[in-house]
């Protein structure tokens, strides 16, 4: 669809007041959400990743895509993972220590939220403990740790051993996720769960909460 497109070109060039206004124009054509986001903003995103890596484009360049893919998901917002279960619970969510990436975080934040949990959200660059500490303060049993950096995913095994540590490992879901996360890698550091994508997190995270309300 060519106004998907537009949105990928506007994302590209950071044009974040027309990557606004066009989402809002997909909405209203009846495109669905998840297109959107995929098709239209991820798409863009991508497409600077590669730029990126390749050094055809600069920090400053992604900083003002990424600002266009916030202004676009914000639009995105009351509509994404409005369908499907719905559970009543707290989630503990960041990036981990040294990374701050937050698109990536921030949808899951925003699924998991129209889902109907709440969210706390501790922001980039946060230390294992603090994940840990949200946890007992917030009375919560799920915690989401986001990377983008094969040099800060190994700051989620912390997550775990500090749990462990604390005592409060049996008491906890420890989910991961993130560009450079897999299954596999999830399993190495005693990670219980791990998701590709933002709706995926955001589902594990319901049927997690509603194991853990129905133990209470
Ligand atoms: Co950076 N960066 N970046 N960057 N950046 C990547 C990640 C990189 C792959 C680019 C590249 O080389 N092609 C590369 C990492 C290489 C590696 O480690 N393998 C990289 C690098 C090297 C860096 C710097 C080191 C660059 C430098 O300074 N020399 C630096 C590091 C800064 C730091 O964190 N300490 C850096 C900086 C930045 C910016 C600040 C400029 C900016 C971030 C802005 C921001 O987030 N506010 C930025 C961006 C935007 C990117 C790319 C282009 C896009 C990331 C993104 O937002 N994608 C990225 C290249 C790429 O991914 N193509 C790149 C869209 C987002 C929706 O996807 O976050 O993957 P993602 O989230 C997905 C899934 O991963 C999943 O759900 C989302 C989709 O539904 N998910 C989860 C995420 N978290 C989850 C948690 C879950 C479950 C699923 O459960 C808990």
């Amino acid at each position: 669809m060519e106004i998907l497109d537009q949105i990928s070109q506007a994302l590209q060039k950071g044009k974040a007041k027309d990557v606004k206004e066009m989402v809002q124009a997909a909405l209203d054509q009846g495109i669905a959400a998840q297109t959107i986001l995929v098709d239209g903003l991820l798409s863009g995103m991508g497409v600077v990743g590669v730029k990126f890596k390749n050094n055809e484009v600069y920090v400053p360049d992604v900083l003002i895509a990424a600002r266009a893919m916030k202004a676009g998901t914000e639009i995105l917002r009351p509509q994404l993972a409005a369908d499907g279960v719905k559970a009543t619970g707290k989630i503990i969510l960041g990036t981990v220590k040294g990374d701050l990436h937050d698109i990536g975080k921030n949808l899951v934040g925003m699924m998991m939220e129209g889902k109907g949990l709440e969210v706390v959200d501790l922001g980039v660059d946060v230390p294992a403990e603090k994940f840990i500490d949200a946890a007992i303060e917030h009375n919560a049993n799920v915690v989401c740790c986001s990377a983008l950096l094969t040099t800060t995913m190994g700051e989620m095994k912390n997550v775990v051993e500090v749990a462990k540590a604390k005592g409060v490992r049996e008491k906890l879901t420890i989910m991961v996720g993130g560009a450079p996360v897999n299954d596999a890698f999830a399993n190495s550091i005693g990670a219980d769960i791990y998701t590709p994508d933002a709706a995926s997190a955001a589902e594990a995270a319901v049927a997690k909460v509603l194991e853990w309300n129905a133990q209470a």
